[in-house]
């Protein structure tokens, strides 16, 4: 019966060797569509490497029954002096301790995926909520998980069978209770004021400049309209949209006048400033996202959306910190919202207030006298 088992361990490594072999083609496969850098019309290398894995599995299901079937019609069980469950608990430990190694690897690995620096006074308090709670539940992780595989190499076959019986503890769950609640009341009580900050939260402080703008998203691209020398953004009524008036500004309201619409793909905001975003949609759902101020709202057809922030961090500074000349700050639509859903996206340049105004006053208001008596028109038609 030796011969089985040289005959078993020879197939396997076998089958093994052809798996590698198999494996390096698929890969060289791959590394000469990488080096061709072609338009390929059909990724050949991703369908040997599912043929490989497809390859793997059939086989190692097939050993598994080969085992089986040799050790029904020969009686010759090669595992007959296993301690089974001594495998199954050495199996267990390499499942656990591999995967939290795994887990700690991973996430080591990946850290840099995370969202990017912070640049608006919220986010920090927002990335200080995330790390205080990942502070202790990533240990508590890797504790918990650590402590579930040494349970199951404690209890294995043979040294302790059975558990402990203990009383029920008052004392014990009581404390256990408490402990476990003050951490989840002080996350959700400075979850409550974090998160509120952006919404609704934030007052201009003494002497802090002001900035409310407007965001209006449609298929596919975004515009932005700034208050003019008056500081306020005029009224809008949604059946003035058309023609040139693409906002569906009401020219008649003197406060829409001087109202700013560059049409350029960027938006500017003052560094320090409260800056108010008021959003809307003309056609479906869209979502403004800023993911370096932490800020991010659906824009509703037919619903008046807000958010604020105050940006922190300029885009000069922020190019000095990353040591990349040519960072700039994204403005991103985070809903699938059609087609063209990747074409939404625009620059955010944060500057200084003098920039930002200087920049402002370059910029032509929307306001013409044709389109206030085309406005006078369709309001008097309503
Ligand atoms: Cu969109």
């Amino acid at each position: 019966m030796k011969v089985m088992r040289w005959l078993g361990a020879t197939s396997v490594l076998g089958v093994g060797w052809a798996q590698i072999g198999a494996a390096a083609k698929a890969r060289a496969a791959e590394m000469a569509l990488a080096s061709a850098k072609q338009a390929t019309a059909f990724d050949w290398s991703a369908v040997l490497w599912k043929l490989v894995w497809i390859e793997t599995f059939l086989i190692l299901f097939l050993c598994f029954r080969l085992v089986q079937l040799v050790v029904r019609y020969t009686g010759y069980d090669p595992f007959a002096k296993w301690d089974r469950d001594k495998a199954n608990m050495r199996l267990w430990l390499i499942v656990g301790i591999g995967g939290v190694l795994l887990a700690i690897w991973g996430t080591s690995k990946h850290a840099h995926l995370y969202l990017p620096e912070s640049a608006s006074l919220h986010g920090n308090l927002i990335d200080g909520l995330r790390n205080g709670i990942l502070s202790f539940t990533y240990p508590a992780f890797i504790l918990v998980h650590l402590l579930l595989f040494y349970m199951i190499w404690r209890y294995y076959n043979g040294k302790v069978h059975t558990a402990t019986y203990e009383e029920t503890h008052h004392g014990l769950e009581r404390g256990v209770l408490i402990a476990i609640s003050i951490p989840v009341v002080a996350i959700a009580i400075a979850g409550i004021y974090i998160w509120s900050l952006p919404v609704h939260g934030q007052k201009p402080a003494k002497d802090q400049h002001t900035l409310e703008i407007e965001v209006v998203a449609e298929q596919f691209q975004w515009r932005v309209r700034y208050p003019g020398a008056d500081g306020k953004l005029g009224r809008y009524h949604y059946t003035l949209v058309g023609g040139e008036n693409v906002l569906g500004l009401d020219f008649t309201d003197p406060k829409s006048q001087d109202d700013v619409l560059p049409s350029l793909k960027e938006i500017h905001l003052p560094v320090g400033a409260l800056v108010t975003i008021h959003v809307r949609s003309k056609d479906v759902l869209h979502s403004l996202f800023l993911p370096h101020f932490r800020t991010h709202v659906y824009a509703v057809p037919g619903q008046k959306n807000q958010v604020m922030f105050v940006p922190t961090i300029t885009t000069q500074e922020m190019r000095r910190k990353t040591g990349n000349p040519d960072f700039d700050y994204e403005l991103a639509c985070n809903q699938l919202c059609g087609g063209a859903h990747y074409n939404m996206r625009m620059k955010v340049v944060v500057e200084s207030w003098e920039e930002y105004q200087k920049w402002l006053s370059a910029q032509k208001p929307a306001y013409s006298p044709e389109q206030v008596t085309d406005a006078r028109k369709t309001a008097s038609n309503l």
